[in-house]
């Protein structure tokens, strides 16, 4: 092991010993993003749906992918803080009509098992084939995913991913040693 990464295992292992703090270290979410139980988001700008995947994959996540009524609610409570009336989730059924799919951070694609659709939604009014939710009454809709003057995006990625956060700090022995995490992905003091 490389003397940098034998240090940082000396740090980490001072953690756990001492502080037990390795369930909260590889749970953390990057700077400027928010977690909601095992996820990390990123909201960020209005653009289309596709521009917006791109976007998200920059920073190594996916569209958001709401499953549950407690991940819906958290995301339009994030939303409303921001004054974001309307966000995409990473859903589509630009493949086969009416078979909505869902694109995860992990890379797979899996049908939509969870939806909020309001009710008279999705309608495909014109070939609408992109998910969306808004946050006035939290419900879903479908709509145009070449939209690119409403619809902000929000990136999800599992917050577990991050397993060292980047910045590990210890006050062993009364000095206090920062790593930070290089473009190369390695850690150094
Ligand atoms: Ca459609
Ligand atoms: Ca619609």
């Amino acid at each position: 092991m490389e003397p940098q990464l034998v240090r940082l295992s000396k740090t980490v292992t001072i953690f756990v010993t001492f502080f037990g703090l390795i369930k909260t270290l590889s749970a953390a979410c990057l700077p400027n993003s928010t977690q909601f139980e095992s996820s990390c988001y990123s909201f960020l700008n209005i653009t289309t749906w596709a521009n917006g995947q791109k976007w998200c994959q920059e920073i190594g996540t996916m569209h958001m992918v709401i499953e549950s009524a407690e991940e819906n609610a958290f995301i339009i409570q994030e939303m409303r803080l921001r004054d974001m009336a309307h966000a995409w989730i990473g859903c589509s059924d630009e493949q086969t009509e009416g078979a909505w799919v869902c694109h995860f951070a992990d890379g797979v694609t899996r049908a939509m098992s969870y939806a909020d659709w309001r009710s008279d939604q999705p309608n495909n009014w014109k070939n609408q084939d992109c998910a969306s939710v808004r946050s006035d009454n939290g419900k879903w809709m479908d709509d145009f995913c070449h939209h690119h003057e409403r619809f902000y995006v929000v990136c999800e990625t599992n917050s577990t991913k991050v397993e060292i956060p980047p910045a590990v700090v210890s006050s062993s022995a009364g000095t206090v040693t920062c790593y930070i995490m290089g473009a190369d992905g390695r850690l150094r003091p």
